[in-house]
């Protein structure tokens, strides 16, 4: 290995260590160092998800690397990307710290400005790092390269973007150099439907065919970063890395972390039937939108069935027209409900995401929200409803509104990287009682749905509510509690929940 010509590809772990979370295997990395190979530099990646002694194994290789890159999402992850910045730092001052992934991306001049960073790489970083890495063998500066941005005494000076033209076709990722044993993707035995899709459980093996996605959802980031476009690798390709990992690297269980799977159809269902006459024996999950379901329509459903999708992320966010349209989601919820419908004929488990709390959401919305839960639960009773509150990341276009309600937005690296938001809290400052809108979120949608329309899978919701509605002597209890959240749920009303109080009070 040439030294001059040795790049390091620094993955931080995305949560704290005590978190239980599982690890994720890096794909943005596994991109990158296939275009490092490609171009002719060798490369090592360090993942501290899986390397207890990252760090100290970083300062090692740091010492004679032409550069170390560092990726990051918002959050915890740039945390452990500053810690391996400065370790960097400290052995050798000279290599330059190239920052880049999905946080870099949507808040670049913040980044930049950090004394860790030498250059922010803005979105898809293959040829970036490529160019890069290759002006700096020949001497010349890193101003002006496209997709970058960097800061100079004190200016920060961003070149245009760069254009991205795809998936690379020919692309070979490097899976034999990471330790594939520590990703997932071997089934749980005894649990097709939950236990095999749980990042703190059985944890699928992401993979992802696709990305960028057209639509305008204005809570999500993905616009922002690949302007409304979609790239997709041809369905032979895909199936082609899918056979690879499966007969060669033993993964049983895939989730396509593709923005949107089923965006078109055709291309989607060659890669269903692919699998089927591959004869992978994969179970897969993937994201989707509800309208697309639609549109696939049940033979096709069908056929994700049997090549095996036994879940899908359905992303609804809200039942309410307003808010729907406040975010642009551009789809309709009578859509979702027909989708639920689909899947419970074919049974494939919809987990339809619900986000609350948006700036300006008023008690109407939510109740809209709950009215169109209960609908989704009377169609179809196996349906997961995980709640979500909205939380701003940068670059995202809701942030104007959240900026408006009150919310104020850190103001370096730094402070990003202390931020710590609970999804399934409700912490905005715009939201008054959020105790009160938690509580009646949540029992109705992990209590009152479940009791009302109780079905096989209840995961999340109240699974042992649901086995003591089976056996007889509890059933017989439990009987008045499901009729009447039945006519709760009728009425809409959720008040007065005395049968909630007493259920947490037994509970203890
Ligand atoms: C898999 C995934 C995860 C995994 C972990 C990912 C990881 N590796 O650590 C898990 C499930 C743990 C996860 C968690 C979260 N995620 Co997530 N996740 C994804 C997902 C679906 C795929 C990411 C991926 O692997 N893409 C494929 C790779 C190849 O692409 P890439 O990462 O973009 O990499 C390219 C470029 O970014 C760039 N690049 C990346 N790194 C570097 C480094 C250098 C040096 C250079 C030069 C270039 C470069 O080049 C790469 C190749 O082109 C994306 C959405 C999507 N479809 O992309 C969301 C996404 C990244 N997640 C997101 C979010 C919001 C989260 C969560 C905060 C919340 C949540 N509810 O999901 C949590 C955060 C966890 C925490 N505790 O803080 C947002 C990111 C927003 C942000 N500001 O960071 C995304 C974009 C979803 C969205 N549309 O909003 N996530
Ligand atoms: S939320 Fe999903 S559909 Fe909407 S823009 Fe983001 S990736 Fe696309």
């Amino acid at each position: 290995m040439n030294p001059n010509k040795h790049v390091i590809l620094y993955h931080p772990r995305y949560d704290p260590p005590d978190s239980g979370s599982h690890p994720c295997a890096p794909l943005s990395l596994l991109y990158l160092a296939d275009a490092l190979g490609k171009a002719g530099f060798a490369w090592t990646i360090v993942d501290a998800q899986v390397e207890p002694d990252a760090i100290d194994r970083l300062r090692g290789l740091a010492d004679d690397a032409l550069a170390v890159g560092i990726t990051s999402m918002t959050g915890y992850q740039i945390q452990g990307a500053l810690e391996a910045a400065q370790a960097v730092r400290d052995v050798n001052p000279d290599v330059p710290l190239l920052w880049g992934g999905w946080h870099p991306s949507l808040d670049p001049e913040l980044t930049a400005q950090d004394p860790l960073v030498d250059v922010v790489v803005r979105g898809p970083g293959e040829e970036t790092l490529v160019e890069l890495l290759q002006r700096r063998l020949d001497g010349h500066d890193w101003v002006g390269v496209a997709g970058t941005t960097i800061c100079r005494d004190g200016e920060v000076v961003s070149a245009p973007d760069r254009p991205f033209n795809g998936l690379n076709p020919n692309r070979n990722l490097p899976f034999d150099k990471l330790h594939m044993d520590r990703y997932g993707g071997r089934r749980v035995a005894g649990d097709d439907f939950g236990a095999n899709f749980s990042f703190a459980e059985g944890q699928p093996f992401p993979y992802t065919s696709s990305c960028g996605c057209p639509y305008r959802c204005r809570f999500c980031a993905a616009s922002k970063v690949y302007k409304r476009k979609w790239h997709a690798l041809p369905v032979d390709k895909t199936l082609d890395e899918l056979e690879e990992l499966h007969r060669r690297y033993g993964i049983e269980v895939v989730f396509f972390v593709d923005p949107e799977f089923f965006i078109n159809a055709d291309r989607a269902e060659g890669i269903m039937q692919g699998i089927l006459d591959r004869g992978l024996n994969i179970i897969w999950k993937a994201q989707v939108r509800p309208e697309h379901i639609v549109r696939l329509g049940r033979a096709r459903m069908e056929l994700a069935y049997r090549s095996g999708c036994r879940q899908l992320e359905i992303g609804t966010e809200s039942g309410s027209p307003s808010m729907l349209q406040m975010i642009q989601k551009d789809s309709d919820p009578a859509k979702a409900i027909s989708s639920a419908a689909i899947l419970r004929e074919v049974g494939i488990i919809g987990q339809y995401n619900l986000i609350f709390g948006f700036p300006y959401e008023t008690e109407r919305h939510v109740a809209e929200s709950l009215e169109f839960a209960a609908e989704l639960k009377r169609v179809n009773p196996d349906c997961l409803l995980p709640m979500f509150y909205f939380t701003p990341h940068p670059g995202v276009p809701l942030m104007t509104e959240a900026r408006e309600c009150g919310y104020e937005p850190p103001r370096s690296l730094r402070e990003w990287s202390r931020m710590r938001w609970s999804y399934s809290e409700p912490v905005m400052p715009w939201i008054r009682r959020p105790r009160r809108l938690k509580d009646r979120i949540l029992r109705t949608i992990v209590f009152y749905l479940p009791l009302a329309f109780p079905g096989e899978v209840t995961r999340g919701t109240l699974k042992h509510v649901r086995s003591r509605m089976r056996r007889l002597p509890d059933a017989s209890w439990m009987w008045p509690v499901h009729m009447l959240a039945r006519l709760r749920v009728k009425l809409g009303y959720y008040g007065l929940p005395w049968e909630w109080r007493v259920f947490n009070w037994v509970r203890g």
